[in-house]
């Protein structure tokens, strides 16, 4: 607990507490604006560091980490968060799995889990400190920098998604490996679904400790799964993480954090009742995805819920009057949703987006969330 303090006074006040407010429910005076993946690659200044740095070297190192994840705050004055520069997959790194990041395919990890014999080769009882701390030294590093302008925000992986790459060896289109488990292995997966939950929560708690100032857990491939596999397998193993995120921090006398979930695709109508109670799921805010009507959305869930969302990517190749009609017609919509809203993406921004464009949709949100 000391040390928890004596690093938090350590840091600069912060100046911008929108996302934090929204976070806990308030209908903000404009809506709070962050973008999934805004530190990658539709940035000049990013890739320029990429060509002398592998992708896991920026992430393993503080400074470099660091500088990374301030870049787009530098760049754009209107982002009210920032993410911690760093992958999901460093979590089957330190269970002791390999992962290579490949230009062109993305994520490999050349030895997957093939069946359940296979999770003994997992490390037991991982040390997050060890494995993982320059992760934790770079939250710090960027608080500092940050000098208070906005938040920081601290994420992983949820189990399911970080099951899908550890049992697919890298990305998939159709997920046959990682979705047999849940038919053949029902109770193997379950376990190694649990293995992983362990970590991330440890992982959580560590950045927390190291400054993170809001969480969000990423189930980017929640929508692979049919309703039942979401509830019986993906759901336990994500409330099982904010829970004990939640209980270690209060044990040791912390105030407590938001958490979001950003459960992608998974949009079946019980699905959002499973995930509409924060004291139920220990998740304060869900993420959105482009393909759902926030106002819909809300029926399904009801109020107690914040929600963040839900632009559509692709917004961002519309050109400018696209961008200003499109962020027009869906802030309107979203003012009538009950709640706190943070506005973002419903999926990470892509390479190709031209980072004028970006900073137009940035100044377009804050015009047009505007409450009166
Ligand atoms: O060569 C490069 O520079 C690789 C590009 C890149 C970047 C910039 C990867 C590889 N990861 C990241 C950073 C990253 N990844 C962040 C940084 C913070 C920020 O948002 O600015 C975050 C939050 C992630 C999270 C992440 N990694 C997710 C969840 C979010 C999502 O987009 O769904 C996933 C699925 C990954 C795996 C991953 N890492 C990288 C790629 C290309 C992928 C996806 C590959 C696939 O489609 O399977």
């Amino acid at each position: 607990l000391d040390k928890w303090q004596e690093v938090e006074k350590s840091f600069p006040p912060l100046k911008n507490d929108l996302l934090l407010r929204a976070a806990k429910g308030e209908e903000t005076e404009r809506a709070p604006v962050w973008v999934m993946r805004q530190a990658g690659r539709y940035l000049p200044e990013f890739l320029e560091v990429r060509k002398s740095h592998s992708f896991f070297e920026c992430c393993q190192t503080p400074s470099i980490a660091s500088t990374l994840t301030l870049q787009p705050i530098d760049r754009y004055s209107k982002l009210d968060a920032s993410i911690i520069f760093c992958d999901i997959l460093v979590i089957p790194q330190a269970l002791g799995m390999e992962v290579l990041m490949e230009p062109s395919k993305g994520p490999v990890l050349p030895k997957p889990l093939i069946n359940p014999d296979d999770i003994k080769r997992l490390n037991k009882n991982v040390n997050v400190e060890k494995e993982l701390g320059y992760l934790f030294e770079a939250i710090t590093l960027t608080r500092k920098g940050l000098l208070g302008r906005v938040p920081l925000i601290g994420f992983c992986g949820a189990p399911w998604t970080l099951m899908a790459y550890m049992c697919e060896g890298g990305g998939s289109k159709t997920f046959e490996k990682s979705k047999s488990w849940l038919y053949k292995y029902p109770k193997e997966s379950k376990e190694l679904l649990r293995i992983i939950a362990d970590v991330c929560a440890d992982l959580l708690v560590g950045q927390v400790l190291a400054g993170a100032q809001m969480l969000q857990v990423f189930d980017s491939w929640a929508g692979e799964l049919t309703p039942y596999q979401y509830k019986e397998f993906a759901y336990p193993a994500s409330i099982y993480i904010s829970h004990k995120v939640k209980s270690i921090l209060k044990q040791i006398g912390h105030s407590g954090i938001a958490i979001t979930l950003f459960a992608k695709g998974a949009n079946s109508p019980s699905t959002f009742k499973l995930l509409s109670d924060p004291l139920i799921t220990g998740y304060d805010t869900l993420g959105l995805d482009w393909t759902v009507d926030p106002l819909e959305v809300r029926e399904f869930v009801g109020t107690k819920v914040n929600l963040q969302g839900n632009f559509d990517p692709t917004v961002l190749y519309g050109g400018k009057q696209g961008i200003e009609n499109e962020v027009k017609r869906l802030s309107e919509i979203w003012k009538k949703a009950k709640g706190g809203w943070i506005a973002n993406l419903g999926h990470g921004i892509t390479p190709n987006v031209k980072p004028e464009d970006m900073g137009w949709f940035l100044e377009c949100v804050h015009k047009y969330s505007k409450r009166d």
